[in-house]
């Protein structure tokens, strides 16, 4: 049966999106783009361009949000935060629908993935709030009646940019510290993910927070270069790609704006051959079709031992073969479809060019034809010996792309496991204890998973090596990322 969403379009009331949220206002956006139901190729309403007025307007409300949000005591503005907490928990169902139909997340990994990490997120960075506080510095050497300590002090306005791949999950993680430490947000989402939001925005208009405080501004790339280049802007967390990126620092420059960037990888998995083979191939596979492959963290290159090398690829073959692709609306579906054409057409491209490359095809390795051929779906695909100096073994995919490779010796695979411009996560699969600790440490990552991939704490943190990332999200660290420290030196005498 071919996909038809009409129902749903009309009980979520889409038509409303096409505004912006500006100074505790809902304004018409003074221009708008198209947005494109990736499970059926048609569009379904509109999502509006900010002008640079709007930009303007809603970092100026910024700082008098956060002047008053400054003001108000622990206890009010975390009634505030835990508030809206509740209230993205209570629209949960509403929300993940949401979401899948604007970025074609199947419904439940839009919930569990998304929604529910939002409010977690929010639920424990309102926990920190009482527990912020700097320290009392020795003065070793200096003479009596001197006294000096640091405070922990919110930026002020924080532009926070946001991606297409799990918007909801970024309002919990990185709206959620920024309100926590005391800021104000003006939240840029992705063009192509910014209903939920506008949604969201309209849950904390609900939940209290002063005018300001937080504001949505829709929109392309020029919003978010608006804001990076903005003298009102005092810190900018974005995630996205590195390329992007790249732009934010030259923009952020401008100012010396602090940056705290959360990009891509191209994360390596290793299986060894005494692991658990049917839990490995599992967590392998998940690790990187999760999320149609557009995770920051897909496990995309694996390594397995060569005595398991067969064993491995005809139990990952079998799996990724039975995953259910399809309307992203249905429960019982893992894989949806790609965002939106464009990465479509970039996937296809990968694909397509690594057929050319010799690479065996194990599974997949096409675009879903028949029902849902207006779709933006591609099959699970799993390659076998592309080149490890290959552009598949190297770039950032964002699809359900797998690259599977043998290995003989730890030390050679730790080498291959390195060999990357990026740095965000890696895996490995053993039962032995001491290997397991000894590769952690080896391998060059912000986050190691062993016998498991992609569970993130909330208190832990997260965040890349080299072309992965600044700083950290999550836990105690994003409490760092979002305040700076002030040092207080008094002369008691
Ligand atoms: O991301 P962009 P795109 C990677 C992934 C993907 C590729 C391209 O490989 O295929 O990036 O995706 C805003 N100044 N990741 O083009 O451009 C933009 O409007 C300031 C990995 O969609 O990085 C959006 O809100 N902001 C990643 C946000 O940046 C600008 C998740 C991210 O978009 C801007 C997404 C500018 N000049 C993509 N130009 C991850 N880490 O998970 C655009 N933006």
């Amino acid at each position: 049966m071919t996909i038809d969403h009409g129902k749903i379009i009309d009980e979520l009331d889409v038509s409303r999106f096409g505004r912006v949220f500006v100074a505790g206002e809902w304004r018409e956006a003074v221009d708008a783009h198209p947005v494109v139901d990736p499970a059926t190729g048609q569009e379904i309403g509109h999502v509006g361009q900010s002008s640079a007025q709007d930009v303007n307007d809603a970092v100026a409300a910024a700082r008098s949000g956060f002047l008053k949000w400054r003001a108000m005591s622990t206890n009010k503005r975390r009634a505030c935060v835990l508030k809206l907490a509740a209230l993205v928990q209570e629209h949960e169902r509403e929300l993940s629908k949401l979401e899948s139909l604007d970025v074609g997340l199947p419904v439940t990994v839009a919930r569990n993935f998304g929604v529910k990490a939002c409010y977690r997120n929010l639920e424990y960075f309102a926990s920190w709030m009482d527990k912020i506080y700097g320290e009392v510095v020795p003065l070793t050497g200096q003479s009596e009646g001197h006294f000096d300590y640091t405070r922990r002090e919110p930026f002020g306005v924080v532009a926070v940019i946001t991606p297409w791949n799990t918007p909801m999950l970024f309002y919990g993680s990185k709206v959620g510290p920024a309100l926590a430490t005391g800021n104000a947000v003006v939240l840029k989402p992705s063009e192509l993910a910014s209903w939920s939001a506008l949604r969201f925005a309209e849950l904390a208009q609900q939940a209290g927070f002063p005018e300001g405080v937080i504001s949505v501004v829709t929109g392309d790339g020029r919003v978010g270069q608006q804001l990076c280049e903005h003298p009102g802007v005092d810190l900018i967390s974005f995630t996205g790609g590195f390329p992007t990126a790249q732009k934010v620092m030259v923009a952020a420059s401008k100012n010396c704006t602090e940056v705290a960037l959360e990009l891509g990888g191209k994360s390596p998995n290793i299986i060894f051959d005494d692991a658990n083979l049917a839990k490995a191939c599992m967590g392998s596979a998940l690790g990187c079709f999760a999320l149609t492959g557009q995770a920051c963290a897909a496990a995309s290159r694996l390594f397995v031992q060569e005595s398991v090398f067969d064993e491995v690829l005809g139990q990952l073959k079998s799996f990724a073969s039975g995953l259910p692709v399809g309307d992203p609306q249905l429960k019982t579906n893992i894989i949806g479809p790609l965002v939106a054409q464009r990465q479509l057409d970039r996937v296809m491209g990968f694909i397509e060019r690594g057929k050319a490359s010799g690479a065996e095809v194990i599974a997949g390795g096409e675009r879903v034809n028949g029902e849902l051929a207006s779709g933006f779906f591609v099959q699970p695909t799993i390659f076998s010996g592309a080149d490890r100096g290959s552009e598949m073994m190297r770039e950032e995919i964002f699809g359900p792309v797998l690259n599977v490779q043998s290995f003989k010796r730890v030390d050679e695979v730790v080498e291959w496991a390195n060999d990357s411009e990026y740095g965000l996560a890696a895996g490995l699969w053993t039962k032995d204890v001491n290997r397991a600790h000894k590769v952690a440490h080896a391998l060059e990552a912000g986050v190691v998973w062993v016998n498991c991939w992609g569970t993130v704490p909330n208190a832990a943190p997260f965040g890349g090596y080299k072309r992965s990332g600044i700083g950290r999200e999550g836990g105690r660290d994003a409490l760092s990322a979002f305040t700076q420290v002030k040092n207080i030196f008094m002369d008691l005498g």
